[in-house]
C-alpha cells in the first residue's frame, strides 16, 4: 500500500457550516482611550475614579490603544486579515453623559463612523450595549443595587438603539453580568470595587436582568427590521471527566444549578426555585411584571468561554462532584482560565439542551500570552496558535452534532486594558506596544485570518 502519511486531504468534515461568523472583540473601555472627548463624562473604571493600587501597576485606560482616534487603522487592519464581523461595545458615558436622559450626538456621531468604515470594509458590526462602563453619576446614587440605574439604562438603551439604527442589526444587550455583579460588588476587584452583602448583590442581578429585558425591548420598538438581539453570559463550563451517561447527567445538573438564575428568567421566566432556595432571605426583590420583561424573546444566547471544570457524578447519591486541578494545570494565562479546549464543545451543548435557543453565538474565547516581537518583527504566539486549532476543533464537533453554534468571535483583537490587570495581560491576535501604539498582527492573528477565510480547522482530534 502507498504511504499516504503526510499527504491527508483535509477532510469534509472539518468545514464549518456555510454563512459561520468569524470574528473578533473588543469593549469601549478596553480599546478607545480620549476618555474626555467629544462630551464624554467619567465612568466608574475612568482613570479619575481609580484609586492606588486597584489595578495593577495603577495602570489606567485613559489612552488604552488609543482606537478613538485610530479606528481607522484599526478597520483597515480587520480587513486586512480578511475578518469579516467584529464585535465592540459602546460607552454609555459618550451617549447619555452623567447617566442623564440627554443624548449626547457627538457620542453616537463616533460609533456612526466606526460603522461606517466597518460597511465600507465589508465588515459586519456587532454592538455590545453594556460592558461595564456605568457612569459614574448613577454608581455615587447606588449603581446596580439601585433600581434608578435600570431607568437610566433604559433610557441610554432606547436612544443607542435609534440613533445606530441603520447601521447595527445584531445586538448583545450586556456583557457578563456574572462577572461585574460578582466581581464589582461582592468580592471587590472590578470597580466599583465593593463588598456587599448577598442581598445587595442579588438585587444588582436582579436589575441587570431587568436591565437586559430593557434593551432587548428597546432592539425590537427601535431597532431596524431584521436585527437581532441576545444575552452574553460566561457560566463555568463543566466538563464531564468521561462521556459515559451518569457523568454526563452530572455536567447537565451542575450547568442547570448555576445557569439557573440567569437563564432561567431570561429563557423560563422564572427563576430557578433550587436557587429561590439556595438564598432564602438573600433573595431579591421582584416587582410584578419583571419576570415578563427579564423574558422578552431573544434571538440567540451568547457565551463567552475560556475554560472548565471537570465534574462526575457523586458514587450512590443524586448530583456532581468536581476533580480539583493539580497545581499549575492547565494554565491559561489567568487564576481563574485553565486550557481546556473541550469547554467549546460542551458549553454551546449544555446551553442547547436545557435552554434550546435558536442560535448559539461564542463571543469571546481566547487566552493571555505575553509574546512580543522578534527582531525580525514577527510575533510567535506559538501557545495562541495550539489554542486556536485545539478549541475550534471542540467548537466543530458540537455543530458537526447538530448544536446550532452560528459564529465565533476571538478575545481579543487587540491587545489591551485588562481590567485590573491593566496592560499585564496580553489576549490580542494583534500586538500593541503601549508606548508607540504601534499594531503588529501575531502569528496566530495570520493563522486566524486563513481559518476564517478556508472556514474550516485544519487539525481535528
Ligand atoms: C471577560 N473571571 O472578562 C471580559 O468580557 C473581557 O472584557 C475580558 O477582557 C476577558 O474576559 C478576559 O479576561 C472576564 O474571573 C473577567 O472568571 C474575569 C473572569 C471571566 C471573564
Amino acid at each position: 500500500m502507498k504511504n499516504s502519511i503526510g499527504t491527508r486531504t483535509p477532510k469534509a468534515t472539518s468545514s464549518f457550516p456555510k454563512n459561520f461568523v468569524w470574528g473578533t472583540a473588543t469593549s469601549a473601555t478596553q480599546i478607545e482611550g480620549s476618555d474626555a472627548a467629544d462630551g464624554k463624562t467619567p465612568s466608574i473604571w475612568d482613570a479619575s475614579r481609580l484609586k492606588p493600587g486597584q489595578v495593577e501597576d495603577d495602570h489606567t485606560p485613559a489612552i488604552a490603544c488609543d482606537h478613538y482616534r485610530l479606528f481607522k487603522q484599526d478597520v483597515r487592519l480587520l480587513r486586512e486579515l480578511g475578518l469579516k464581523h467584529y464585535r465592540f461595545s459602546i460607552n454609555w458615558c459618550r451617549i447619555m453623559p452623567h447617566g442623564g436622559t440627554t443624548v449626547n450626538e457627538r457620542g453616537i456621531d463616533f460609533y456612526k463612523r466606526l460603522c461606517d468604515e466597518l460597511r465600507n470594509a465589508g465588515i459586519t458590526p456587532w454592538a455590545t450595549l453594556y460592558h461595564w462602563d456605568l457612569p459614574q453619576e448613577l454608581e455615587d446614587a447606588g449603581g446596580w443595587p439601585v433600581r434608578g440605574t435600570v431607568e437610566a439604562f433604559g433610557h441610554y438603551a432606547n436612544a443607542i438603539v435609534k440613533g445606530l439604527r441603520g447601521h447595527v442589526k445584531n445586538w448583545m444587550t450586556i456583557n457578563e453580568l456574572h462577572t461585574f455583579i460578582q466581581c464589582g460588588y461582592r468580592i471587590g476587584n472590578h470597580a466599583p470595587f465593593r463588598q456587599e452583602p448577598d442581598q445587595v448583590v442579588w438585587q444588582a442581578h436582579h436589575h441587570v436582568l431587568l436591565a437586559h429585558g430593557l434593551a432587548v425591548r428597546a432592539v425590537r420598538e427601535f431597532g431596524a427590521k431584521g436585527s437581532t438581539v441576545g444575552f452574553v453570559h460566561n457560566p463555568e463550563t463543566p466538563i464531564p471527566v468521561d462521556e459515559t451517561p451518569e457523568n454526563v447527567a452530572a455536567a447537565r445538573a451542575y450547568y442547570e444549578h448555576i445557569t439557573g438564575h440567569y437563564f432561567g428568567p431570561m429563557c423560563r421566566g422564572a427563576y430557578a426555585p433550587a436557587w429561590l432556595r439556595q438564598v432564602g432571605k438573600n433573595r431579591p426583590r421582584i416587582r410584578k411584571g419583571d419576570l415578563e420583561i427579564i423574558s422578552s424573546p431573544t434571538d440567540f444566547i451568547a457565551l463567552n468561554q475560556y475554560g472548565g471544570n471537570i465534574v462526575r457524578a457523586r458514587k450512590g447519591r443524586p448530583g456532581w462532584e468536581h476533580l480539583p486541578y493539580p497545581k499549575d494545570f492547565p494554565r491559561g494565562g489567568f487564576s481563574w482560565l485553565g486550557d481546556m479546549p473541550s469547554c467549546l464543545y460542551w458549553g454551546p451543548r449544555l446551553t442547547y439542551e436545557l435552554y434550546k435557543p435558536a442560535a448559539i453565538y461564542i463571543t469571546e474565547n481566547g487566552m493571555h500570552s505575553d509574546d512580543a516581537p522578534n527582531e525580525e518583527g514577527e510575533v510567535q504566539d506559538l501557545y495562541r496558535c495550539q489554542w486556536l486549532h485545539e478549541y475550534l476543533a471542540a467548537l466543530h464537533r458540537g455543530i458537526a452534532e447538530g448544536i446550532p453554534t452560528k459564529g465565533y468571535f476571538h478575545w481579543s483583537f487587540l491587545d489591551n486594558f485588562e481590567w485590573q490587570h491593566g496592560y499585564n495581560k496580553r489576549l490580542g491576535l494583534v500586538h500593541v506596544d503601549f508606548k508607540t501604539l504601534k499594531r503588529t498582527p501575531k502569528m496566530s492573528a495570520l493563522l486566524y485570518a486563513k481559518i476564517a477565510a478556508a472556514n474550516r480547522v485544519q487539525h481535528l482530534p
